[in-house]
């Protein structure tokens, strides 16, 4: 888990999701998710599943969708306070399959953790423009906060940049996301790796 996390973004995409993902699996990040917030729940499924060929071995996780997950064989599911519960996807997907959460704040951190997410999702900790419902931006003090109190690995999303990531790192996140510094650039890999390289020099 540690390192860049990627997330597909066809609205922001230069090249497109399959070429994002490409050059994400070629730069070696260890996971992709798949997000996608329009369009038929049959595009969904012919996405996901291009999508998840092109990342084996690299593990293929779906957001929101856990019947969109398990019809394209994905390694897991990514869940929203307002999604499935843990319980329920975990009684659909089966003992095997990743279940991460995201959580805003210690109180559902600690109830992800009980339930027995396999990793969280920690958000926003900065504004971003990218996600409309995001909330308000937590900072770094919500990821020590967190990480003092969960061991589980912790993934930091919302506004992250070059500049503000080594911050993040040193909070205690395992893995950062950035969705708009990565995909609206000319060079993917090259971001990609400039984030990746921050987990080898910190
Ligand atoms: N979940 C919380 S914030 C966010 C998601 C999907 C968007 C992050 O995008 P960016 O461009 O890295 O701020
Ligand atoms: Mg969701």
């Amino acid at each position: 888990m540690r390192g860049y996390y990627f997330i597909t973004d066809a609205d922001l995409s230069r090249a497109g999701n399959a070429s994002d993902v490409a050059l994400a699996v070629a730069a070696g990040v260890r996971v992709v998710q798949y997000r996608c917030k329009t369009g038929s729940t049959a595009d969904a499924v012919a996405e996901a599943r291009q999508l998840r060929q092109i990342c084996r071995p690299t593990r293929f996780i779906v957001n929101d969708r856990v019947d969109v997950a398990l019809e394209v064989d994905a390694d897991g599911v990514h869940l929203g306070q307002e999604d499935l519960s843990y319980h329920e996807a975990r009684s659909l997907l089966g003992p095997g399959k990743i279940i991460g959460l995201t959580v805003h704040n210690v109180a559902e951190a600690l109830a992800a953790a009980a339930a027995g997410a396999d990793y969280l999702g920690v958000s926003p900790l900065f504004a971003t423009a990218t996600k409309a419902d995001a909330g308000a931006p937590a900072g770094v003090q919500l990821l020590a906060a967190i990480r003092r109190r969960v061991s589980l690995p912790l993934v930091a999303i919302g506004g992250i940049t070059l500049e503000n990531a080594p911050l993040v790192i040193a909070a205690g996140a395992d893995a950062v996301c950035a969705i708009s510094q990565v995909v609206t650039r000319a060079d993917v890999r090259a971001e990609i790796e400039k984030f990746q390289a921050l987990f080898r020099d910190g």
